[in-house]
C-alpha cells in the first residue's frame, strides 16, 4: 500500500489552519493538523478534521447541473449540460438586462475564500450590476467601518502569545477561533492577564483575571469609561498619542460624562473592576485586544468599535509585538480583499458603482471609499419586493445559504421566490438551493486549489487539491467563468473584468508579482512573509489626516457625531412577555453556520437548534433540559421551535442560541428551516447602525418562550428518533458526548 502525507491549508472555515492529509494509495484516509504551519501549529478543529471527507461524498452533494422542472421549490429537477445550462442562464440574464438594465441582477457570497467571493463580484461588474451582496453587515460591519474610520482595525493574531495583558470582548474563541485560542492560552501560561467582556460564561471566561458581565448592548460605556480613568489618571502612552494621535481633547471630555460610578450603573459591571481593568491595560504592556460579533451587529455597533480601538491608541498598543498588528502584505500579492474591490482594471463606470443599493443611506459601507463596496442586504430585498428605488429581478447566489443565514427566513424566501431568475451555486442542496432555477454544482475543498493569504500569523498559504473534481462540479473561478463567455458572445458583458478560464489562471494572476511561483507554492504549502512593526511610521494611518482619528473626521464629515457614545437602545417592545434577551448566533465548534447538519458526525454531537437558559428562567416558564419551546420575537410574528438546554452560563435575563438550523432529511423546499431555524422568528429591521447598516436585532432582541404542545409537535420530530438514510444518524440513540463548557471533575 502507498501511503504518503501532502501539507493543505483548511478553508472549511477562514481560520485557515494548517492540515495534513494523509492519503493510502490516492485515497484521504484521515486528516490532521500540522505543527509546521507558522498559521496553527498544530491546530485543527473537528471540522477540519471531518468536513472535507464529508463534504466530499455527501448524501446532500449535488453532482451534476441541474434545472428547475417543476414549480419554484417543489424539487423537480432536470439534469442537463454545463454548456446547456450557461447559455441558458445567459439567455435570461440578457432578458431581465434588456428589460430593467443590468443592476437588476444581484449576485450574494459570504464567508469566502478569495475565489468565490471575487468572482461573484467580478460577474456581477461585468454585466453593470454594482449589487454584490456579501453577509457582513451582519458579521463585522461595526468593527471594519469603525477601523477604516479610525485609521487602524488591525487584529493579534500570533502576537497574542507576547501580549502581557488581552483583552477579549464579545468573543468566544474556543469555539470560534482556535488559532487565537491557542495563542491566548499560551499567553496565560506565560503569566498574562486575560480580561474578558461577555454576558455569557465562555471557556475564556473561565481563564478570566476579570469578567465582566455588562447588560447586552452596553460595551461602549465600559469602553469610554476605562478611557476615562487611562486619562484622569494619566496613564496612557503619551509619546505615542502626541505624535500618532488627533482628537484626544474632545474625547477626554466625552468620556468624562462615563466614570465608573456612572458606567456601572448603566452597564452593571463593578466599578472597581471597569478601574482595576483600564489601569491593567494600560500599565502591563503590551496588551492586544480581540473584538468579536458580541459588539457588532448593534445599533452603536461602529461607535462601540472606534471606543474599543481607542483604547488601543492610548496604550500604543498598535502595530507592536505584542499587541495588535496591521495587515502585513506580501509585495506584489494580487488578492485580498482590497486587490478586486479598488483596482483600476476591475472597477466598474463610477456613475454605475453610485447606484448600489443602499448607497445612499450607508455611504461608508456602500460607497466607493468603503472597505467592502457592498449592497446593504435589506435595500436589495425591498427592491425586490417593491421594485423600489429599481427593480431586482436575478439573483446568483455562491457559497451562502441565505435561506437559513439571513434573518426572517419567510421574507427572504419570498424575495427569492419571486425572481425572474435565480441561480444557486454550491457543493450541497440546502433551503435556498431549492428554490433555484439552475443549480451549478460546486468542487468542494479537496477537489480544488486555491491561494490565500492569512494574517494569523502573515503567511501565504495553499489549499491542495487532492482529488479529480466528482461529477460534473466545478470551482467557483470556471463556474463563472463559464458564464461570463456565455454572456459576452450575446454581447451582454460591458466591462472586461473576468480574463481567468480557470482556478490555475486565476492562481497565477494572484501570485504573478510576488516572485512566488505557483509552484513553489504548491511545493512549500506556506510561505512566511518577513514583517516588521510600526508601519505607521512610513506610511502614515489611512485617514484624511495621516493620524488615528479619535474622532473620525470622516464622521464629522457626513454629519454624524464624530466621537465614540453610549446611546441606550431602542426598547423592541414594551410587551413584558418579551421577558428575555435573545442572543443568537453563539458559535460552536461542530457547526459552521448553516453548514454540516447533513453529515453524520456532526449530527451525534448536535442533536437540534438549543434554546440556552438560566435555572430559574427555565423554573418559570416550567420547563427543563430537552423540553421544546416556541420562541418568539417582537420583530416577527412567526415563531422557531427550539429545544431547552438549562445553564448557569447565561444569566437569568438572557437566552442563547446559534443560527441557521435546518434538518437536511426533512422535506424540501425548507428542509425544516422554515420551523426550527431561529430566523423564521426574526426581521432584519427595524433598527440598524445609523453609519454601517448594521441589523442591530439580528443577534439580540428580546423574546418570549412558550413551552410546546408534546402531541402538537410530535409529527415534526419523528424523523429525531428513526435512523435517517441522508445522514445516518440516528439521533436519539447517538453517543451523549461530553458537555465541553461544563468542567471535568478533577
Ligand atoms: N465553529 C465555528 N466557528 C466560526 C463560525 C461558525 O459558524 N462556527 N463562524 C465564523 C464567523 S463568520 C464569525 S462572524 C465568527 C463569530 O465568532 P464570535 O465573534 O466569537 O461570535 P459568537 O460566537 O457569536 O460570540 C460572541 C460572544 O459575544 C457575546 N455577546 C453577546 N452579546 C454581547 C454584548 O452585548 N456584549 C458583549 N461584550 N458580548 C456579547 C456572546 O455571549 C458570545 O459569547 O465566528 C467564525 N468562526
Ligand atoms: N440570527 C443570526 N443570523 C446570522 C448570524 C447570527 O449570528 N445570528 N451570523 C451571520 C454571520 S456572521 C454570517 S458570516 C452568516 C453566514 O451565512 P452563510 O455564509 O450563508 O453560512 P453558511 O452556512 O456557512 O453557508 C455557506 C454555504 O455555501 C456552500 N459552500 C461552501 N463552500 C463553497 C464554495 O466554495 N463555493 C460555493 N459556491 N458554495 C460553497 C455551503 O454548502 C453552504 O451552503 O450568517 C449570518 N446570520
Ligand atoms: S478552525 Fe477548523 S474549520 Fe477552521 S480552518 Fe481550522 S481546522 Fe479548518
Ligand atoms: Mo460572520
Amino acid at each position: 500500500m502507498a501511503r504518503n502525507v501532502v501539507a493543505s491549508t483548511c478553508t472549511e472555515c477562514l481560520v485557515h489552519c494548517g492540515t495534513l492529509i494523509h492519503l493510502e494509495d490516492g485515497k484521504v484516509v484521515k486528516i490532521s493538523g500540522n505543527p509546521a504551519s507558522p498559521t496553527s501549529e498544530g491546530a485543527v478543529c473537528i471540522k477540519g478534521v471531518q468536513g472535507p471527507m464529508a463534504n466530499l461524498d455527501s448524501p446532500t452533494r449535488i453532482l451534476h447541473p441541474m434545472r428547475r422542472a417543476g414549480a419554484r421549490g417543489e424539487g423537480k429537477w432536470d439534469r442537463i449540460g454545463w454548456d446547456e445550462a450557461f447559455a441558458q442562464i445567459a439567455e435570461r440574464i440578457g432578458d431581465v438586462k434588456t428589460k430593467h438594465g443590468g443592476k437588476a441582477v444581484a449576485g450574494a457570497a459570504a464567508t469566502f475564500t478569495q475565489s468565490r467571493g471575487t468572482a461573484t463580484r467580478l460577474l456581477l461588474r461585468a454585466i453593470g450590476s454594482p449589487n454584490f451582496m456579501i453577509n457582513q453587515d451582519m458579521c463585522h460591519g461595526g468593527r471594519s467601518t469603525a477601523g477604516l474610520l479610525t485609521g487602524f482595525g488591525g487584529s493579534a493574531g500570533s502576537e497574542l502569545a507576547k501580549s502581557r495583558t488581552i483583552l477579549v470582548v464579545g468573543k468566544s474563541p474556543s469555539e470560534s477561533d482556535i488559532v487565537e485560542w491557542v495563542h491566548i492560552q499560551a499567553a496565560k501560561a506565560a503569566g498574562a492577564t486575560i480580561i474578558v467582556i461577555d454576558p455569557r460564561r465562555t471557556h475564556i471566561s473561565r481563564i478570566a483575571d476579570i469578567w465582566m458581565t455588562p447588560k447586552v448592548g452596553t460595551d461602549a460605556v465600559l469602553a469610554l469609561s476605562m478611557i476615562d480613568v487611562m486619562l484622569r489618571e494619566s496613564l496612557y502612552d503619551r509619546a505615542f498619542v502626541d505624535e500618532w494621535c488627533v482628537g484626544l481633547d474632545a474625547l477626554r471630555e466625552r468620556a468624562s460624562r462615563y466614570p465608573p460610578e456612572i458606567a456601572a450603573a448603566i452597564s452593571g459591571v463593578p466599578a472597581d473592576d471597569i478601574v482595576r481593568a483600564a489601569r491593567l491595560f494600560a500599565t502591563q504592556t503590551p496588551g492586544s485586544m480581540v473584538l468579536g460579533h458580541g459588539i457588532d451587529a448593534h445599533e452603536a455597533a461602529v461607535s462601540t468599535s472606534v471606543a474599543f480601538f481607542s483604547l488601543l491608541a492610548l496604550t500604543g498598543n498598535i502595530d507592536r509585538a505584542g499587541s495588535n498588528r496591521a495587515g502585513k502584505a506580501l509585495p506584489g500579492y494580487k488578492g485580498g480583499f482590497g486587490h478586486f474591490v479598488q483596482a483600476p482594471a476591475f472597477r466598474i463606470a463610477p456613475d454605475l458603482q453610485d447606484q448600489i443599493l443602499g448607497g445612499a443611506q450607508y455611504p461608508l459601507w456602500t460607497g466607493n471609499e468603503s472597505w467592502t463596496q457592498t449592497c446593504h442586504n435589506p435595500a436589495v430585498l425591498q427592491a425586490i419586493e417593491t421594485g423600489v428605488p429599481y427593480p431586482v429581478r436575478a439573483m446568483y447566489v455562491s457559497g451562502t445559504n441565505i435561506a437559513c443565514t439571513y434573518p426572517d427566513h419567510d421574507a427572504t424566501v419570498a424575495a427569492l421566490k419571486s425572481l425572474d431568475l435565480l441561480v444557486v451555486a454550491s457543493d450541497q442542496m440546502t433551503p435556498t438551493g431549492e428554490l433555484a432555477d439552475f443549480f451549478l454544482p460546486k468542487t468542494t475543498l479537496l477537489e480544488e486549489e486555491e491561494v490565500l493569504i492569512g494574517q494569523a500569523e502573515p503567511c501565504l498559504e495553499i489549499t491542495q487539491q487532492i482529488y479529480a473534481p466528482r461529477g460534473k462540479a466545478k470551482p467557483d473561478v470556471e463556474i463563472v467563468a463559464g458564464l461570463y463567455a456565455a454572456l459576452k458572445a450575446r454581447g451582454l458583458v460591458d466591462f472586461e473584468v473576468f480574463p481567468w478560464k480557470n482556478n490555475e489562471e486565476f492562481n497565477r494572476y494572484v501570485l504573478k508579482d510576488t516572485g512566488v511561483s505557483l509552484e513553489e507554492l504548491r511545493e512549500k504549502t506556506f510561505i512566511k512573509i518577513p514583517y516588521g512593526y510600526e508601519d505607521y511610521r512610513k506610511s502614515g494611518f489611512k485617514t484624511p489626516s495621516g493620524k488615528f482619528e479619535l474622532a473620525p473626521q470622516r464622521l464629522r464629515d457626513i454629519g454624524f457625531d464624530p466621537l465614540p457614545d453610549y446611546r441606550p437602545e431602542a426598547a423592541a417592545t414594551d410587551d413584558e412577555a418579551y421577558d428575555l434577551v435573545l442572543l443568537t448566533g453563539v458559535r460552536t465548534m461542530a457547526l459552521h453556520h448553516s453548514r454540516y447538519l447533513n453529515h453524520r458526525w456532526t449530527r451525534r454531537v448536535k442533536t437540534a437548534p438549543e434554546l440556552t437558559i438560566h435555572p430559574t428562567t427555565a423554573a418559570r416558564h416550567t420547563v427543563t433540559t430537552g423540553d421544546w419551546v416556541w420562541v418568539q420575537t417582537p420583530e416577527s410574528d412567526n415563531r422557531a421551535l427550539l429545544r431547552v438546554k438549562v445553564s448557569e452560563d447565561v444569566p437569568e435575563s438572557i437566552a442563547a442560541t446559534g443560527m441557521g438550523w435546518w434538518y437536511p432529511e426533512l422535506p424540501g423546499p425548507h428542509h425544516g428551516a422554515a420551523t426550527f431555524n431561529i430566523g423564521r422568528a426574526m426581521a432584519y429591521g427595524p433598527h440598524f447602525d445609523p453609519v454601517s447598516g448594521s441589523p442591530a436585532r439580528s443577534r439580540n432582541t428580546r423574546c418570549k418562550i412558550v413551552a410546546a404542545d408534546p402531541a402538537e409537535i410530535a409529527p415534526l420530530l419523528e424523523h429525531l428518533t428513526q435512523a435517517d438514510t441522508k445522514t445516518g444518524a440516528a439521533v436519539a440513540t447517538a453517543p451523549v458526548f461530553r458537555d465541553r463548557t461544563k468542567p471535568t471533575a478533577a
